[in-house]
């Protein structure tokens, strides 16, 4: 009887599923942004980040990214089968001309040892497949991917290429991109509103009765992706500054040259009031994107303002000329 009921189950698992139409709302572009831009200094060196969003899966399967030069997406010049997701990132990314993930004579060594974790090995193309692109051109991708027996299919996104340094705006962080904490560390922080930590530094009314405003409290181990106004620059010191607003709390920075990284470590400081940071030390010139993160201890049962205050983070070094990021 088990014989009989092992056999029959086997022979379910053998049948080829019937694959559905694909799935195009689930995917999303993370880097470049649908309309948006690639850093023109990454022309020669590009990477894609896609994330998928779905009940059923936590994304593990293989993905398969196309750049187009038209917005039809006819003709190809570049693609990537087979890629799969990292388990430690919540989006997929392609590095189409990484080929060896050994760098270390460029004098950066502690920076690459820094980032998080990729696996570039699986990223490479073989000789002559690079996708060439030209900075003064418009160019689409879109990603294909087929995760566990469904199939899904992203819209075409645009991109063109710019000079960081070109882009303007306030000396504030002006966009919150993503705030990951726990579930269970959501639930009990109230201090919830993102876009607090936006622009300048504002929080207040901090007294025995009340944990004021003006605050993101991240959760013990949350952190937030952001996008300044200006281009953060390496000048002397220190180039970026975070207000924290309740308390003394521990903050790790880092820098990324996207929502999706790579990510470079620019150090961890325990802040009161305020605390800076220098680009200088992860060896990079300029950076839009950075992740702040909470320094204390992620399996902490939070309360309502657990982890860093976040107020606001200000550039106090930034690029005010394009040659600056030649
Ligand atoms: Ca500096
Ligand atoms: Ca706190
Ligand atoms: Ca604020």
């Amino acid at each position: 009887m088990l014989l009989t009921l092992s056999i029959i189950m086997s022979c379910a698992a053998n049948e080829v599923p019937p694959i559905p139409d694909p799935d195009t709302n689930a995917l999303a572009a993370v880097w470049p942004e649908d309309g948006g831009y690639m850093d023109e200094n990454r022309v020669e060196n590009p990477f894609f980040a896609i994330s998928i969003s779905s009940s059923d899966t936590d994304g593990s399967g293989e993905y398969r990214f196309e750049l187009y030069s038209d917005s039809d997406g006819v003709e190809l010049i570049g693609y990537q089968s087979g890629i799969i997701s990292q388990s430690n990132e919540p989006y997929v990314l392609w590095y189409p001309t990484v080929v060896n993930s050994s760098q270390s004579s460029n004098g950066i060594e502690e920076t690459l040892e820094s980032r998080e974790p990729i696996n570039n090995d699986i990223f490479a193309l073989a000789d002559g497949e690079v996708p060439l692109m030209d900075i003064g051109s418009t160019y689409y991708w879109r990603v294909k991917a087929f995760v566990k027996g469904v199939a899904y299919i992203s819209a075409i996104y645009s991109f063109s290429f710019q000079n960081m340094c070109e882009i303007g705006g306030s000396t504030y962080a002006e966009r919150v991109i993503r705030w990951d904490v726990r579930d269970e560390c959501k639930a009990l922080v109230t201090h919830t509103n993102t876009d607090d930590a936006l622009g300048a530094p504002n929080a207040g009314g901090h007294s025995d009765d009340s944990t004021g405003h003006g605050y993101l409290s991240l959760g013990y181990g949350g952190s937030i992706v952001v996008e300044m106004g200006k281009t953060v620059y390496d000048w002397p010191g220190n180039d970026l500054l975070a207000w924290e607003y309740i308390s003394i709390e521990w903050v790790e920075m880092y820098a990324g040259e996207s929502p999706a990284g790579p990510w470079y470590y620019l150090g961890r400081r325990f802040c009161e009031d305020w605390c800076g940071w220098d680009l200088g030390y992860a060896g990079l010139k300029y950076a839009r994107f950075f992740k702040v993160v909470d320094g204390w201890d992620a399996n902490w049962e939070c309360h309502e303002t657990a982890g860093a205050d976040i107020d606001s983070i200000q550039a106090t070094g930034w690029a005010d000329d394009s040659a600056l990021c030649e």
